[in-house]
C-alpha cells in the first residue's frame, strides 16, 4: 500500500541520518523531497503546504537526544505530522442509538459501497458481536440488490428483501420496522451510486437521510482517485452531512493522496479502510499505523521507545562495566538479559513491531516466543552458580543433569550454550553498551535492516 510514497519518503529520510543536528539548512533538501513525494502521491496542495511547514517548524531546534540520531528524530516528526494529517487516532463507528443504529452508505458508482456493507456486516458481527440487518435501497439496478443478498448470505447476516418497484424511503422504513421487531442492533443501508452534481439523485438521498435519521452516514470512496476522493467527499458533505469515510481499494497501487487529504479537506474522519476484494479486507483506520506503513518501517519507532523505557538501565550498565573491565559476560548476565527481553513484552510483541514481520502468521510467531524464553531460563536455573560463571565446565554429564533438571533435552542445553556463546562474542566485540547499545542499533536500521542486527541471544525462528 502507498508503495511509491513509502519508497520516496524513506529514500529522502535516509539521507538525513548520521548528521549532527537538525538545522534549517540540513533539512532543506530533505524537506523538498518530502514535498515532492507528497505531490507525486497526489496529496492535495494545501495539505502538502501545511504538512511541510509543520515538519519544518518542529524539526528546527528540536533537541536531538542522546538516544536517537537526527535522522530518527526527523522521521519521528514526519510520522507525527502524517498521523495528524490523517486524524491522530482511530474514530470508531458510533452505534449509540436506540436500536437499530442505522448506518447509511453513500458514494459514487463503483466506489465499493455494496462490498463495504458486506465487509462491515462481518466486522460488526464478529468483532463487535452485533446482530446486523442489511438492506439495499439501490432501486436502479436489480443486480445490485442481488449482489447484497449474496454478500449477506456469505457473511451470514440477515438480508431484508427489496425490489426496484419500491421507493428507497419505503424500503428502509420497512427494514427499520423489521429490525425493531427482531431486535437487531444495527441496520446497514446500501444505496445506489450517484454524483454530487446530480440534483435529482442528491435530493433522493437527502430525503432518505431526513426520513430515516441515520446515526452514521458514511461516504465510501475509492483511494485510487487520490485527492479527487477528498474533493468528492467535500461536495457530498455539503449536501448530505457525513459522519465518516470508508476509503476503499487502498490495496493495489493507491498513492496515498486520498488518505492524507480527506481529513484536511472535509474535516471528516476516515473510519475504515478497504484493503482488497475479499470480504474480510476491511480494517478500522488507525492513522498511526498507516503512518508507519507509509514510512515503510513497521512500528520501529515505538519499538525503540518501548525498549528505551522498559529496559533496566542499571543492570545493563552493570553488565557493560563488567565486560569493559575484562570480566567475562557469563550465563547469569545472559539470564538477566533474557528476563529484560521478557519485560519488554516478549518476542511476539517485539516481532509485531518489526518491519516485515506483520506478514508472519501468529501461529509461527507464537512458536518463537516466550515459551522459548522460559525454557532458556529454566535451563540456566538448573545450573550451579559455578557453571553459570564458568560455562566451559559444562560438558557431557553436567549437560545431562541440567537437561533433566530443567525438563529439557541435551540438545536444548547445547542450543542455549551456542546462543550464549554468540551473545558473548557480540558483547566482546562491542566492549560495553551491552543490550542498550544493541537495541539502539536496531532503531537505526530503517527499511528492514533489523534482521542482521538481532542479537545472537534471541531465539531464532524455527
Ligand atoms: N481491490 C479492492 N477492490 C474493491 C474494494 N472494495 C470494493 N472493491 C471492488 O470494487 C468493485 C465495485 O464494488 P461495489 O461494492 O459493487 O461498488 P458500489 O457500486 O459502490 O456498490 C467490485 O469489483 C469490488 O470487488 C477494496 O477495498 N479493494
Ligand atoms: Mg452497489
Amino acid at each position: 500500500m502507498f508503495n511509491n510514497l513509502s519508497e520516496r519518503l524513506s529514500e529522502s529520510l535516509k539521507k538525513i541520518s548520521g548528521r549532527g543536528r537538525l538545522t534549517e539548512d540540513n533539512i532543506k533538501d530533505t524537506l523538498r523531497e518530502v514535498r515532492m513525494a507528497l505531490l507525486e502521491a497526489d496529496v492535495a496542495l494545501p495539505v502538502v503546504r501545511e504538512f511541510v511547514k509543520a515538519v519544518k517548524e518542529r524539526a528546527v531546534g528540536e533537541d536531538v537526544g542522546k538516544s536517537l540520531t537526527p535522522g530518527q528524530v526527523f522521521v519521528k516528526i514526519v510520522q507525527g505530522e502524517l498521523e495528524k494529517a490523517m486524524g491522530e487516532k482511530n474514530e470508531d463507528l458510533n452505534l449509540a442509538a436506540q436500536p437499530p443504529a442505522v448506518v447509511l452508505m453513500a458514494g459514487l458508482q463503483g466506489a465499493g459501497k455494496t462490498t463495504s456493507v458486506g465487509k462491515l456486516a462481518k466486522f460488526l458481527k464478529e468483532k463487535k458481536k452485533k446482530s446486523v440487518l442489511v438492506v439495499s435501497a439501490d432501486v436502479y439496478r436489480p443486480a445490485a440488490i442481488k449482489q447484497l443478498e449474496t454478500l449477506a448470505a456469505e457473511v451470514d447476516v440477515e438480508f431484508f428483501p427489496s425490489s426496484i418497484e419500491q421507493k428507497p424511503i419505503d424500503i428502509v422504513n420497512g427494514a427499520i420496522d423489521h429490525a425493531k421487531r427482531k431486535f437487531f442492533d444495527v441496520l446497514l443501508v446500501d444505496t445506489a451510486g450517484r454524483l454530487a452534481v446530480d440534483e435529482a439523485m442528491m435530493t433522493e438521498i437527502k430525503d432518505l437521510h431526513a426520513a430515516i435519521n441515520p446515526i452514521e452516514t458514511l461516504f465510501v470512496v475509492d483511494a485510487m482517485t487520490g485527492q479527487d476522493a477528498a474533493n468528492t467527499a467535500k461536495s457530498f458533505n455539503e449536501a448530505l452531512p457525513l459522519t465518516g469515510i470508508i476509503l476503499t481499494k487502498a490495496d493495489g497501487d493507491a498513492r496515498g493522496g486520498a488518505a492524507l487529504s480527506i481529513r484536511h479537506i472535509t474535516g471528516k474522519p476516515i473510519k475504515f479502510i478497504g484493503m482488497g476484494e475479499k470480504i474480510d479486507a476491511l480494517e478500522p483506520f488507525h492513522p498511526e499505523r498507516i503512518a508507519s506503513r507509509i514510512l515503510g518501517m513497521g512500528d520501529v519507532l515505538s519499538l525503540v521507545e518501548e525498549i528505551e523505557s522498559k529496559i533496566d538501565r542499571e543492570k545493563a550498565e552493570k553488565v557493560a562495566k563488567k565486560v569493559m573491565k575484562g570480566k567475562g559476560f557469563d550465563l547469569e548476565d545472559f539470564r538477566d538479559q533474557l528476563s529484560q527481553m521478557q519485560n519488554m513484552g516478549g518476542m511476539s510483541s517485539l516481532m509485531d513491531k518489526m518491519p516485515g514481520m506483520g506478514k508472519i502468521p501468529d501461529a509461527v510467531k507464537n512458536q518463537v516466543n516466550d515459551k522459548e524464553f522460559l525454557r532458556m531460563e529454566a535451563i540456566i536455573n538448573s545450573m550451579t552458580r559455578k557453571e553459570r560463571q564458568y560455562p566451559d565446565l559444562i560438558k557431557g554429564s553436567r549437560k545431562r543433569r541440567i537437561a533433566a533438571g530443567s525438563g529439557t533435552q541435551v540438545q536444548d542445553v547445547n542450543r542455549l550454550l551456542k546462543q550464549f556463546m554468540q551473545m558473548q562474542k557480540m558483547m566482546k566485540k562491542m566492549k560495553g553498551g551491552g543490550l542498550m547499545k544493541m537495541m539502539r542499533g536496531m532503531g537505526g536500521g530503517m527499511g528492514g535492516a533489523m534482521g542482521g542486527k538481532m542479537p545472537g541471544g534471541f531465539p531464532r525462528l524455527k
